[in-house]
């Protein structure tokens, strides 16, 4: 009669495998040491080796494998862009307005530049990236709605403290996109290809600091010109700089009054 368990044992050898406290599991899986029914060693029912309750190996609740919260493949900073309006076609989107050298504040925080839509209808800078000819890139990685015939304001930093007083719509972080005092050039790309660019030069483009540069004739291959800018004579914000941030453009100041470039 004692040989019973050893034939039994003998059918099933999954039990005896088992190293699971007694009786606590179902004895399928066999040699982890918790209670759940599967082959791993933390506590949920999946396959993986974390804690949550997904199939991958991270630590998220998405179903991919990297390490971010959002549902896509990369590692990036997630992308947002909730469908605040359409991707803007060419033409559709002006640079408007350039403050590369803003006076009392760091040039960190007080730099901008203003793109107007001209389309019809309402547009997202999402995913749109903004470049120059050197090494600066940024992508916008939320949705910034603008309204048909409406402006952003794309700056450096949204502390009103520190930035000039400026109302920014989208901070551009860190040092990925600057804008030269000397010579640059400002690139936006869309997922078709470059929507618009300006490259200044100091000899040519308005060239004082404090003052943004304007933009008088707004389309896209006229803010190629130099003659298109001016400065004008509206202070805006805490620091007394000059421009017209998120707002139709200011006449040009006259000729006369025309500062020695610093
Ligand atoms: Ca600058
Ligand atoms: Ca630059
Ligand atoms: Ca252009
Ligand atoms: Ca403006």
């Amino acid at each position: 009669m004692f040989l019973l368990p050893f034939a039994l044992s003998a059918c099933l050898p999954t039990f005896t495998s088992d190293a699971d406290k007694s009786g606590e599991d179902t004895a399928v899986d066999t040699a982890d040491t918790d209670t759940d029914t599967d082959t791993d060693t933390d506590t949920d029912t999946d396959t993986d080796t974390d804690s949550d309750t997904d199939t991958d190996t991270d630590t998220d609740t998405d179903a991919d494998t990297d390490t971010d919260t959002d549902t896509d493949t990369d590692t990036d900073v997630p992308v947002d862009c909730s469908a605040a309006g359409t991707a803007p076609a060419l033409g559709d989107l002006v640079i408007t307005e350039i403050l590369k050298n803003p006076d009392i504040v760091l040039d960190e925080a007080g730099e901008w530049f203003e793109v107007k839509n001209v389309g019809g209808g309402t547009i997202d800078l999402c995913g749109l990236v903004l470049s120059d000819a050197g090494t600066d890139s940024h992508a916008i990685t939320r949705s910034v709605a603008v309204a048909a015939g409406g402006y952003a304001v794309i700056g450096r930093s949204s502390d009103m403290s520190a930035n000039g007083g400026v109302t920014v719509d989208y901070v551009i972080p860190g040092t990925s996109f600057q804008l030269g005092n000397d010579g640059d050039e400002l690139i936006v790309t869309g997922s078709g290809g470059e929507l618009d660019r300006v490259a200044y030069d100091e000899a040519t483009f308005p060239d004082t600091k404090g003052r943004a540069m304007q933009l008088q004739v707004i389309d896209t291959a006229s803010n190629d010109l130099a003659a298109s800018w001016c400065e004008g004579t509206v202070t805006y914000g805490t620091d007394g700089n000059i421009g017209t941030p998120g707002a139709a453009n200011d006449t040009c100041r006259p000729p006369d009054a025309v500062e020695v470039p610093e």
